[in-house]
C-alpha cells in the first residue's frame, strides 16, 4: 500500500519510520513517500504561507503549492485517495482504518501554521481529524492514521490474532494481561488465568472486556456485536454480581 504525505516537514514523517513500520517498508508492504509543497513554489524564498485575508494573526498555507503537490502525486499514483487532515474533519475511529486499510493509495495534507486556504479542500476526497484537541501541525495526525491503518495490512504485524481479538475491532476494549512474576508488590494475577482451564479463561476474559467497557466508555457498547452470553454477562456487570461465569 501506498502512502504520499504532503508536509513542509518531511523530517518528521522519515524520522518516526521505525519499529514495525520500518519492517513493513524495508519487506515492501508498505511503502511511505513524503513531498513538500516548498518543492512547488516558485519565488527565492519558496514561500508556502501568507497573511489571513481579512486580518487576524498568524498566517495561512497557501492554495497553489499545496494543488500543485496534489497534481504532482495524482499524475504517478492516478488511484490515491486524498485526504485533509483537519480539526474539521470527520472524527478518525477504526472503522475508518479498516475501509482505507483496504485501498491501493493514500495522500495526507498535513496543514501547518494557523490553517489552510480552504479552496484546497476542492481537491480532496475526505477530511479527517484526530480529535477534538489542536495540534500544531498534521503530520502528528498522520502518524496516528498511518499505524492504525498500516497495522491492519496483512503481514505488517505478526499474528493476526492479535489484531482481531485487540480493542474496537469488535467494538469493545481489551481484557486485562498479565505476565510473571504471580505476585507483586502484593498485588496477584487472577487464579484463573493460571487455572489452565481455556474454557473458564475464555470466559472470564469475554466477561472482563463485557465489564472494563461498561464501566469505562459505555457509549462503545451501542455498536458492540453481543452474543446472548454476553447479554447475561451484561446484566451480571450491571446488577454488580461480579465475575459469576
Ligand atoms: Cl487532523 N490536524 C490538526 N492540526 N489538529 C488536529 C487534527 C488534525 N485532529 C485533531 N486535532
Amino acid at each position: 500500500m501506498r502512502f504520499w504525505v504532503i508536509t513542509i516537514f518531511p523530517e518528521i514523517v522519515y524520522a518516526s519510520m521505525i519499529s514495525v513500520l520500518r519492517k513493513a517498508i524495508d519487506r515492501g508492504l508498505i511503502d511511505v513517500k513524503a513531498i513538500n509543497p516548498r518543492d512547488f513554489t516558485h519565488d527565492r524564498h519558496r514561500t508556502v504561507d501568507d497573511e489571513p485575508y481579512g486580518g487576524g494573526s498568524g498566517m495561512v498555507m497557501k492554495v497553489e503549492p499545496i494543488v500543485s503537490a496534489i497534481n504532482y502525486v495524482k499524475e504517478r499514483d492516478p488511484e490515491t485517495r486524498v485526504i485533509l487532515l483537519t480539526p474539521r474533519g470527520k472524527v478518525f475511529n477504526q472503522n475508518i482504518a479498516k475501509e482505507y486499510s483496504k485501498l491501493p493509495s493514500l495522500t495526507f495534507i498535513c496543514g501547518r501554521y494557523e490553517g489552510i486556504d480552504d479552496r484546497v479542500s476542492y481537491f480532496v476526497d475526505d477530511e479527517v481529524s484526530i480529535g477534538d484537541f489542536v495540534l500544531s501541525g498534521g503530520e502528528y495526525a498522520f502518524l496516528v492514521i498511518f499505524d492504525a491503518v498500516a497495522r491492519l495490512i496483512p503481514g505488517v504485524v505478526g499474528d493476526a490474532d492479535s489484531i482481531a481479538e485487540e480493542s474496537f475491532s469488535d467494538g469493545l476494549l481489551e481484557y486485562p494481561q498479565y505476565t510473571r512474576p504471580d505476585y507483586f508488590m502484593g498485588y496477584g494475577v487472577p487464579e484463573v488465568l493460571r487455572s489452565g482451564n481455556h474454557e473458564r479463561i475464555r470466559r472470564w476474559r469475554r466477561f472482563m472486556r463485557l465489564k472494563i467497557t461498561f464501566e469505562r466508555r459505555p457509549d462503545l457498547l451501542k455498536n458492540a456485536k453481543l452474543t446472548e452470553e454476553d447479554r447475561l454477562f451484561l446484566e451480571a456487570v450491571i446488577r454488580g454480581r461480579g465475575y459469576v461465569y
